[in-house]
């Protein structure tokens, strides 16, 4: 009966690191994020898929220009221009509500501004799209009331799908693989209702699809998270980025199945951390260490600086940020921590 195609992507966080009236110059990455945004919206905009998703945090946070929003809904827009539908879930970078909403009125976008379920009607398929905002607390007590809350229940549909920005239980972040479990901000995902052939979820910035509990038990429902399109903190240092196109088979009489789904790698730059210990270095050997070892570098990295042990004024000629700007080549991003800053 014929195949539909999702493009699922979330956690663009658009405005990180943009200035519009910069005040220095250095390198900024905010044009790699929306340069990111353009290129997996790019299958949509050559009409390879039925409808984009975005899972959230679309902004890198709540209180924005205009301008900013205009230009996050400016390629939104385009793929909406082709006549391909947008959903967007407002996550919690949005304070869980789109700022400057006119700006992205389009008669093809649609925002989960409350529990709602939205109905895509094509020549020979019905797909169903139903979520909510960011719950941004208890949404594990409340989620099950959530999902009701979007009606998802009286929508006649080949295809349910769910679309949410929040963690799930089992979901992972971070350097070690910090595990979300039982916390009151984490839902539960064996209430999941078995109507739905997949959850699209925003929020966890890692690309990863759940397929069981804490428990190794097979979900009711797969989830998946197609991650953050950058690299949004060091935490995220070794991951790939990238976003997901999702096929849904048609069978003639029993409604749809996920049929096979693909992540799709966005480029990302290199990250690397460089530990100091600075205490015991004058300041031509504090330059020779920084030199040396940004020398090795790929020439477009994202460095952090973390420098341990307590440092005199005068070293601060080279730890300085614009000093530090001024040894590293103009296509790095260098940043120094100080851990033992008081
Ligand atoms: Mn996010």
């Amino acid at each position: 009966m014929g195949i539909i195609r999702v493009l699922f992507l979330a956690d663009t966080h658009l405005g990180f690191d943009l200035a519009f009236r910069p005040r220095i110059d250095r390198r900024r990455r905010g044009p790699e994020f929306f340069a990111n945004f353009q290129r997996a919206l790019q299958p949509a905009l050559d009409g390879r898929v039925d409808c984009v998703v975005h899972g959230g945090d679309l902004l890198f946070r709540s209180r924005v220009p205009a301008r900013l929003v205009g230009m996050a809904f400016e390629p939104l827009k385009q793929v909406a221009d082709c006549g391909i539908p947008l959903y967007l879930v407002p996550g919690n970078h949005e304070r869980s509500a789109i700022p400057h909403r006119h700006l992205g009125q389009h008669p093809h976008i649609h925002i989960f501004d409350s529990p709602r379920t939205f109905r895509l009607q094509r020549d020979n398929f019905t797909l169903a799209l139903a979520g909510f905002p960011c719950a941004r607390q208890g949404v594990r007590r409340d989620f099950l009331s959530l999902v009701t809350q979007t009606g998802y229940h009286r929508v006649k549909a080949d295809i349910h799908l769910l679309c949410i920005h929040q963690a799930v239980e089992g979901a992972t972040v971070g350097p070690v693989g910090y595990t979300f479990r039982h916390a009151s901000d984490v839902i539960d995902a064996s209430e999941i209702p078995p109507e739905f052939s997949a959850v699209l979820a925003g929020h966890i910035h890692r690309h990863q699809v759940l397929t069981t509990n804490l428990h190794t038990k097979a979900l009711p429902v797969p989830v998946f998270y197609p991650g953050s399109i950058e690299r949004t903190s060091f935490a995220e240092k070794n991951e790939k980025k990238g976003y997901l196109i999702l096929e849904f088979e048609l069978k003639a009489l029993k409604g749809g199945i996920l049929r096979q789904w693909q992540f799709h790698k966005l480029p990302v730059r290199p990250m690397t951390q460089l530990n100091l210990h600075a205490c015991k270095m004058n300041n031509a050997e504090l330059r020779s260490w920084i030199e040396t070892r940004l020398s090795v570098l790929p020439e477009d990295s994202i460095v952090k600086l973390k420098i341990y042990g307590s440092i005199s004024l005068q070293a601060m000629e080279v730890l300085s940020a614009a000093a530090l700007r001024a040894l590293a080549p103009t296509t790095m991003n260098i940043n120094a921590v100080f851990v033992d800053a008081n």
